[in-house]
């Protein structure tokens, strides 16, 4: 394929200093007229105004209202070419589209009659000829001409000058957005929706009118998602004193859509997935995801829009950042809710927990697989392929680390010194981190290894105990691994957040060697070199070292830990984090033990001191139920998969199984027990105290599910019938899907029938019977049941929602039976991406990657994924975004 180099950056020769744009919009042939003014940029080299185009029907073009002269606009494999000597020209481009037939959902589309447009990465290049890269920065107006009656909603970015109508039922909106935008951000909407409104005002005093678009029948679904707009943008004012700078801001709800939200300026674009919340359709889950995508999209505002990317290398820059912010969002609103400071701690450490979980079961795979690259890459085939785990995640490890290094007081300066430099400007990470260094007279140069070298760093910790002068070293060493293009790595500065733990079990004042006094029970050690050692002085006793604590940084820890020390600080660690984390290598530890049984043909057996820890734990009631709720959840399959070697989905699913009916057997009593306390009385809230009950509850359920003793079904059956909110429905449903028991179709039947209608909630019963454990040998296998559901009228494979449920939870979140020994799921597999390319070739690429990681497997296993790669990857017409990732794992 075609190859990108970060290397190669040069600024274009013309950049655009307004557009105006009017589109005449017809669902089969739009006319897109497009009026640039282009101007020679002083700092580039030489050249043509260069223009990107794709699937475009060139009508006309003019310079300066002159048609071209011969061999003045040149065609080019990606679009035109127009020779001009001014240093100012303005071309007048007329290009022609079809909405309708494209279903890429990239560029300008259709969906349910309406008209939406999705511009990140380059799809606006799909509207109209434009130097359609994020340095090129423009004011623009736009004015949209539809038919009023099947699009009364004419919306684009900024504030909206005049609206009229037309003969021959047409309307039109003229729209004006004040601020300097690159092209992926600009929007429009023609649709017939309605709008929940509400005028606030912001920290300066302003009035601003905030609208949710939907369609009216889901108008009942959209208060949680305005609520969450307004606690956004207090929450940038309180925390960052940044304000939101339009009169008007807009999200719109669309039903296809490839990513979960689009940031276009004023204008945010969702997948109803993440707008659309009420209690009887939506979980606990789905309203804390609503929060934080509305949080994510709208804090882009700032960081993305005012300052965007140079190019699209720096995407860490937009994304790291903002999914950080979402993050401490996030935290912020959970800790708000708790009635004490130990809650607000332990609704922290629940936030934190899943971000990890999400970073553990989603980026270290990539990191360790042939995509694995840097938070900000050096290269790229298609750029849609880089939307990743590693520059959305890692990138917001990264963030993090900048803060823990700062403290909070330099990072706010640090991002205070960022817009008052690059406010209206184009910019690279380095940029970044530079201010952060200069506001603080901070040394980042070693710090900056984070964004150019790929893997997961592994950190070694080591104690030594000397009695004599009550003196504990630590020594703690790194490594990363090499990855593809980067055989040799450096060592990262490495933040790791370190405590001491007496044989009580609270915290030791720590005091290092040298210093007067002991201070903070926990400390920061920032490791810099390959090894260093650092001494713990004035110890009475052998203290318990708890590393790494909140996660202070994306690495994999290995510390030799028995399992009486792991149950030790399962009861002890203070930091709830590490606390968590105990309890999951301890699990972890079992199932890996249980999964080499399975596989050498011997009897399973769950060691007794887990079984201790676990259930008291379980029976803790002074603890944050959702906090025992993460510590009793199995890591995922797909982090198991990746600590295993190699890797072998079917000896691993029996340990899991195993593992939870031996312990929902042994423990019946106790999850009864809670499971009974832990009712929620009173009408449905979202609140973090009560869904903290509820995802205990569930987990209860589930144990005993797997168990799966008549009570413990009749008890699922019943929570499903007389469940009072989604929550409680989909918790019971999920249990009964691992029992074979009559109950599990009955339920299964019934909530079809309930939400028949329902797109949304019919995801959510695609995706469960698709992801389902097959508990008995008996049961119809996963793969002839996701066959017999695509046949299912509510699926379609042009929707990307009804892919990512059904097929996106076959591939990749149901190893074991994906992963089944004949190879039928690869041949399912290949078909399935090949099918998916020819249309929209972003989904089919998410769902190639379901086997990038192949090589971490069996060599049987192997052997029969190269099958299935090579087939996808000889197959004629294949897309880039396709032909990358299979290269790649191949390659
Ligand atoms: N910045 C947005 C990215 C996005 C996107 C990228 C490629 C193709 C389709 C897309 N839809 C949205 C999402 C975000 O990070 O907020
Ligand atoms: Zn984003």
């Amino acid at each position: 394929g075609n190859l990108i180099l970060r290397e190669a950056y040069q600024p274009l020769a013309y950049g655009v200093e307004t557009v105006d744009l009017d589109f005449n919009l017809d669902p089969q042939a739009t006319v897109v007229t497009s009026r640039l003014k282009c101007v020679r940029n002083p700092d580039a080299a030489a050249g043509p105004v260069v223009l990107f185009g794709e699937a475009l029907e060139l009508v006309s073009i003019a310079i300066d209202g002159a048609a071209p002269a011969e061999g003045q606009v040149r065609k080019t494999e990606s679009g035109l070419e127009v020779n001009v000597s001014a240093d100012e020209v303005v071309l007048t481009i007329v290009t022609r589209i079809n909405p309708s037939a494209n279903l890429t959902l990239s560029g300008l589309y259709q969906s349910r009659g309406g008209f939406y447009t999705q511009c990140e990465a380059e799809g606006f290049r799909r509207i109209t000829y434009f130097p359609d890269r994020p340095d090129v920065m423009a004011r623009y107006t736009v004015r949209l001409e539809a038919d009023a009656a099947t699009c009364p909603v004419l919306l684009s970015n900024g504030n909206l000058l005049e609206t009229g109508t037309l003969p021959n039922g047409r309307h039109f909106a003229r729209w004006e957005d004040p601020f300097l935008k690159p092209s992926y951000l600009f929007a429009l909407v023609a649709a017939e929706l309605s709008a929940l409104e509400r005028t606030v005002t912001t920290m300066s005093g302003r009035d601003v009118l905030l609208q949710v678009w939907v369609e009216a029948r889901d108008l009942d679904r959209v208060e949680h998602a305005m609520d969450s707009l307004i606690h956004s943008m207090r929450w940038d004012e309180e925390v960052f004193g940044l304000e939101l700078d339009l009169d008007r801001f807009m999200i719109v709800a669309v039903s296809d859509f490839n990513m979960g939200a689009m940031e276009n300026k004023g204008l945010n674009i969702f997948n109803t997935k993440y707008v659309l919340a009420n209690p009887d359709t939506g979980t606990d889950l789905d309203f804390e995801n609503v929060e934080s995508v509305v949080a994510h999209e709208y804090f882009h505002n700032w960081t993305g829009n005012r300052v965007t990317c140079r190019d699209w290398f720096q995407l860490t820059l937009k994304e790291g950042l903002t999914v950080f912010r979402d993050q401490q969002f996030t935290a912020d609103m959970m800790a708000r809710a708790s009635d004490s400071p130990a809650a607000a701690a332990s609704a922290r450490a629940v936030t934190r927990i899943a971000n990890v979980r999400g970073l553990r079961s989603g980026q270290f795979p990539e990191d360790a697989g042939p995509m694995a690259h840097p938070i900000r890459p050096d290269s790229y085939q298609e750029i849609n392929n880089f939307y990743t785990a590693t520059v959305y995640q890692k990138g917001a490890e990264v963030i993090r680390m900048i803060l823990t290094l700062l403290g909070r007081e330099g990072f706010r300066n640090g991002m205070d010194l960022y817009f008052s430099y690059h406010d209206g400007q184009a910019v690279t990470c380095d940029d970044f981190v530079g201010c952060m260094a200069e506001a603080n007279g901070a040394d980042l140069d070693l710090f900056m290894r984070w964004y150019s070298q790929a893997g997961t760093p592994r950190l070694k910790a080591e104690g030594a105990w000397d009695a004599a002068t009550g003196t504990y070293t630590l020594t703690l060493s790194q490594s990363t691994p090499p990855t593809p293009g980067q055989p040799e790595k450096l060592p990262l500065h490495i933040p790791v957040a370190v405590g001491l733990i007496g044989p009580d079990g609270a915290d030791l004042p720590l005091r290092l060697e040298g210093e007067a006094n002991a201070g903070d029970t926990t400390r920061v050690l920032n490791l810099k070199e390959a090894s260093r050692s650092w001494r713990f002085t004035g110890l009475a006793a052998e203290p318990v070292p708890s590393v790494l604590r909140g996660y202070s940084a994306p690495v994999i820890l290995e510390i030799d830990e028995d399992d009486e020390r792991l149950a030790f600080r399962m009861a002890h660690d203070a930091d709830p984090f590490n606390r968590w984390d105990a309890a999951q290598r301890f699990m972890e530890r079992v199932v890996l033990g249980l999964a080499a049984d399975a596989a050498a043909g011997r009897k399973l057996e769950v060691p007794q001191a887990f079984g201790h820890a676990f259930r008291a734990l379980l029976v803790n009631e002074s603890l944050d139920p959702a906090f025992v709720a993460e510590t009793l959840a199995l890591p995922s399959e797909a982090y198991l998969l990746e600590r295993m070697q190699p890797a072998d989905p079917a000896p691993l699913r029996a340990a899991l199984i195993h593992l939870m009916r031996e312990v929902g057997q042994a423990m019946q009593a106790d999850f009864l027990g809670r499971y009974l306390d832990l009712e929620v009385e009173g009408e449905y809230r979202y609140h973090p105290a009560d869904a903290g009950k509820r995802s205990l509850r569930n987990l209860c359920l589930r144990y005993l599910a797997a168990w799966g003793g008549p009570t413990a079904i009749d008890l699922a059956a019943k929570q499903f019938e007389h469940a009072g909110n989604m929550t409680e429905r989909y918790g019971a449903l999920a249990a009964l899907v691992q029992s074979d028991a009559p109950q599990r179709t009955e339920a299964l039947a019934a909530f079809h029938d309930r939400y028949r209608d329902d797109a949304l909630v019919l995801d959510k019963w695609f995706m469960l019977q698709a992801t389902a454990w097959r508990w008995s040998d008996a049961a119809p296998t996963t793969l002839d049941q996701v066959r017999a559901l695509m046949a299912n009228p509510a699926f379609s494979l042009s929707n990307p929602n009804k892919v990512y449920s059904l097929l996106g939870g076959y591939f990749k979140s149901n190893a074991a039976e994906f992963h089944r020994p004949d190879g039928a799921g690869y041949a399912f597999w290949a078909e399935q991406v090949v099918a998916l390319d020819r249309n929209n070739p972003q989904v089919a690429s998410r769902m190639a990657r379901a086997l990038e990681g192949w090589r971490k497997f069996t060599p049987e296993i192997q052997a029969r994924i190269r099958v299935a790669l090579e087939q996808v990857a000889a197959t004629e017409g294949l897309s880039p975004d396709v032909a990358e990732i299979v290269g790649k794992a191949l390659g």
